[in-house]
Formats: C-alpha cells, sequence, structure tokens
C-alpha cells in the first residue's frame, strides 16, 4: 500500500488550544502546489470513488470524523482521520472512499500537482486495468 499515516507537528499552548502545522518539502515529501477542503457534507455521505495516476496528497481532518478507504486493486484498509494532528500521506495508484462519520467534519488536502482531470481514473474496472498493466511493466 503506497500510503502513509503520519504525526503533524502540533505545539500545545495550554489553555488557549494547539497549532497544528506541516511545510510543503520539508515535512511531506512532495512540494504542495494546491490546498483544497470539503466541507458542509452530512452524516453518512460517502465521496471519493476514484485514484490518481500521479498525484501525491497529504489528508488531514481539523474537525471531526472521516474514515478514509484506500484499495490498491488487491487488499482494501481503513484509516480514520479523527485527530487534528493526525495526516495520511497518498500516493498514486489507490482507490480511495471518504465516509463522513460526523456531521460538518472537514477534510483538507494538501497535493502535490494542479487539479487535472486526466490524472483521474473514475471507473473501477479501469482502475484495475490500470494496477494490472503497471504490474505487467514493473
Ligand atoms: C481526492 C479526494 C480526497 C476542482 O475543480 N478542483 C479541485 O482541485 C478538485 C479537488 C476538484 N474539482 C472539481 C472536480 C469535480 O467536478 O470538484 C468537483 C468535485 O470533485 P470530486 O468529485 O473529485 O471530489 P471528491 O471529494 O470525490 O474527491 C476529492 C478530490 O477530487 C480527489 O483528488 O483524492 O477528494
Amino acid at each position: 500500500m503506497k500510503y502513509q499515516i503520519i504525526h503533524i507537528k502540533t505545539i500545545d499552548s495550554g489553555y488557549a488550544g494547539k497549532l497544528s502545522f506541516f511545510e510543503g518539502s520539508h515535512d511531506v515529501p512532495f512540494e504542495i502546489k494546491r490546498i483544497y477542503y470539503i466541507h458542509g457534507v452530512p452524516n453518512g455521505s460517502v465521496r471519493g470513488g476514484h485514484a490518481h495516476k500521479a498525484l501525491k496528497q497529504i489528508l488531514f481532518c481539523p474537525f471531526g470524523r472521516i474514515e478514509i478507504i484506500l484499495d490498491n486493486g488487491t487488499e482494501k484498509t481503513s484509516v480514520m482521520l479523527d485527530d487534528p494532528a493526525k495526516g495520511l500521506l497518498i500516493g498514486p495508484g489507490l482507490w480511495r472512499d471518504m465516509i463522513w462519520h460526523q456531521e460538518n467534519s472537514v477534510l483538507c488536502v494538501a497535493a502535490s500537482e494542479y487539479y487535472d482531470e486526466k490524472d483521474y481514473i473514475r471507473n473501477y474496472d479501469a482502475f484495475l486495468a490500470y494496477v494490472k498493466a503497471g504490474e505487467r511493466h514493473g
């Protein structure tokens, strides 16, 4: 699986809360070209249903609980983003679904590339064929 759970550096200011941060290239293994965030999502909603050919991303949830299900074509794994200091690094070639387990949870993403619809694989059979072709070509 081309993913990694990371701890986002967090400074505890005591009674005044915490500050979490990461820096492109220093704390994540790519230069950040794009930030997007998903909000206003009703509890129980499922988003995703696609993979990327080249994109690397770090996902984090500053508020709420969001489950990320990753699938490499052979096996699936589930990661719960339920802590603002927890990040999920995802490399290319992984199918993902995101399930909202709490109303208004916010999913933030820092991405290695600008938005490009051509980088998406949005059909599961096409994803499996893409994975198999990758295995054939090493
Ligand atoms: C991903 C997961 C975690 C843009 O125009 N610009 C953007 O930067 C993005 C990310 C999306 N869009 C458009 C494309 C669609 O017309 O926004 C619409 C919704 O995107 P999508 O259905 O792909 O959203 P999710 O929540 O299923 O997936 C998103 C990211 O697209 C994807 O890269 O890995 O979050």
